[in-house]
């Protein structure tokens, strides 16, 4: 019967997590920049595009060791994953006191990392509030420690200028009877969660809006227990207590002021309203003694373009250790990411999505008389295609270092030279300046494909599906609750369910085409066609391995054909199954890698 419930729960929480993304793709694309859904209320959280998520609480203490055991994955759930008895878990108050902690240090690297926003979890699942509070005893105040950093933090925010938010677990409570979640110490059908969110929930949300000064935002997850009606209530308590104070839209049931996507998740394209992606430096959410895949500096500059070129924020936690230390890692990386931002801040602050789709050199953001391109690979000529561009240009420079450059456009291309040198190897930012307003998206130009790349990639975001062929977002958790996605054309199971790339060849060249997918054991062996325009090339599928929600989805990369392009212009590669079959694969991108340069 657990069993069972688990698995609801699971279900449950994948959809949650996926939210609605696919059918959206198409829909998701803005065809009308001017038409831009902004409020005033959200414009500051629009403009910031880089926050910094904390999360802190006693599982910081643990970090994700209980009595010898190793819990690997978020160290936040350890006290679920174990099934920690409150009475015992209870005890890491004796020796909670964060000594290390100091707001302003806190607050001073999050302003040199270039950070406009910093939520700080409150009460996670564990139920332990990181506050003073009068509606639980469990509590940072009842530790060795007595302080209140929350109160800390509102002071030092205030100081910078930072805005201060919070993550507050609505309905998750391990430490409660009525609490959600904890059915190891509590019967599930004893609980009644109305009297958890009016004995302690509704009351500390409330201690949170009152007594830290004006929040910019409050970050709520895992909604459940309640009616849309009670949850409309709940906003509106918020509202009155502070209307300009966002809500997240993991206060669930639709409602909310932006819109979060899964944990780890950049959703495929462009979304028009406020959103935000959600990233931890490494996979743990909290501090975790055993995680030390953290990201590298360029891998977040990296992620925050993708992010910022897609119209959100990127929501970037660092999980401070029990005594109070954020680990010296994340200090660093977050540091160099300011560095960066210091000289290329005004391409992504206060700007919107790109209206140029993804090229092999990368990706655009956009502001008021300025188009931003944000060049991720270098092309070797140094020639740098803008396809489907008509806007008017007055300059063209490098944002880092002001260097002018010369460009040429003619009916729909603007072909920019760039310097021989790369200025930074990360993401050199091209800034041109507009004449006037661009009112419209260039979003259905081609992918313009050239021999100048070690390799051009073809997001499957960018393909067309036909037949009973679909572009599906998936998820997975590779250790335990560290969410992983890729969207992927899925369901391929006759040869009229085929996906195609429409393709500009800039030039004469000669490519191999490869495949990168995932395939289950039992599902290889299949034969595929891939067809360029009239040219067709066989192949057979290779095994990786089974793929659900706790499995991750494994890629292998296989070379299908090898093409010549003798003219230049405009390509169809098409991909399907040669019989009717099983799912062919799940197909993440194709790549086509130049052979040779002319
Ligand atoms: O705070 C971080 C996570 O702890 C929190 N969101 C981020 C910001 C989060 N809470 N819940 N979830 C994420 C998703 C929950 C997934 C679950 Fe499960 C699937 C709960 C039960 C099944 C993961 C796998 C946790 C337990 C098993």
């Amino acid at each position: 019967m657990r069993y069972i419930k688990q698995c609801l729960l699971n279900l449950l929480v994948i959809l949650f997590l996926s939210e609605h993304l696919n059918a959206q793709i198409i829909d998701m694309w803005d065809k009308t920049i001017s038409n831009k859904l902004q409020s005033e209320k959200t414009q500051w959280f629009q403009d910031a595009k880089f926050g910094l998520f904390v999360h802190w609480g006693l599982f910081s203490q643990a970090g994700g060791e209980w009595k010898e055991k190793r819990f690997y994955g978020v160290s936040e759930w350890m006290m679920q994953r174990g099934k920690i008895p409150v009475a015992e878990y209870s005890k890491l108050v004796e020796d909670f006191n964060p000594t290390k902690f100091n707001a302003e240090e806190w607050v001073n690297l999050a302003k040199d990392a270039g950070i406009k926003y910093i939520v700080v979890t409150a009460k996670h699942h564990e139920g332990f509030a990181m506050f003073k509070t009068n509606f639980s005893n469990f509590s940072i105040m009842n530790t060795p420690f007595k302080r209140d950093p929350l109160k800390e933090l509102s002071a030092s925010c205030n100081k910078k200028g930072l805005k201060l938010c919070f993550y507050y677990s609505q309905n998750l409570d391990w430490h409660e009877p009525n609490g959600g979640g904890n059915d190891w110490d509590f019967v599930e059908k004893n609980k009644d969660y109305s009297s958890y969110y009016n004995t302690k929930s509704i009351p500390q949300i409330t201690e949170l809006l009152s007594n830290y000064g004006p929040l910019g935002l409050i970050w709520f997850d895992m909604p459940g227990g309640i009616s849309k009606e009670q949850t409309q209530s709940i906003i509106s308590k918020i509202k009155k207590l502070q209307p300009n104070c966002l809500i997240s839209s993991r206060i669930g049931l639709g409602l909310g002021d932006f819109r979060d996507f899964g944990d780890g998740e950049v959703p495929p394209v462009p979304v028009k309203e406020p959103w935000e992606a959600i990233f931890t430096h490494n996979d743990s959410w909290g501090y975790s003694k055993f995680d030390f895949n953290f990201k590298t500096v360029q891998e977040i500059i990296l992620l925050l373009t993708d992010v910022v070129s897609k119209g959100g924020n990127l929501l970037l936690n660092v999980g401070p250790k029990g005594d109070g230390s954020i680990p010296e890692v994340s200090v660093k990386c977050l540091l160099s990411v300011g560095k960066w931002l210091q000289v290329n801040g005004d391409a992504i602050y206060g700007t919107t999505y790109g209206p140029i789709p993804p090229q092999p050199w990368g990706v655009s953001t956009l502001k008021t008389g300025k188009l931003f391109l944000h060049v991720l690979h270098w092309p070797k000529n140094s020639q740098l295609i803008v396809p489907g561009f008509t806007g008017k240009v007055s300059e063209v420079k490098i944002l880092c270092n002001n260097t002018p450059l010369v460009w040429e456009q003619n009916a729909s291309t603007m072909t920019i030279t760039l310097p021989k040198e790369i200025p930074d190897e990360t993401n050199t930012i091209i800034e041109v300046l507009l004449t006037g307003p661009l009112n419209e998206s260039y979003f259905d130009a081609p992918i313009v494909v050239s021999p100048w790349y070690d390799h051009c990639n073809l997001d499957i975001s960018r393909a067309r599906n036909f037949g009973n062929s679909k572009i599906e977002h998936l998820t997975s958790s590779h250790y335990f609750g560290d969410w992983k996605h890729n969207t992927c054309a899925t369901s391929m199971q006759a040869p009229a369910d085929s996906i195609s790339y429409q393709l500009n060849f800039s030039e004469v060249g000669d490519y191999k085409i490869i495949l990168e997918y995932s395939c289950p054991f039992e599902n290889s062996g299949q034969e595929g066609l891939l067809k360029f325009d009239e040219q067709k090339f066989y192949f057979q599928t290779l095994a990786t391995g089974n793929y659900d929600n706790w499995h991750p989805l494994l890629f292998i990369q296989q070379t299908v054909s090898e093409v010549s392009i003798k003219e230049p212009g405009i390509r169809k590669i098409t991909i399907s199954p040669l019989q009717n079959g099983k799912e062919l694969f799940k197909l993440n991108r194709v790549v086509l890698t130049p052979i040779h340069f002319n």
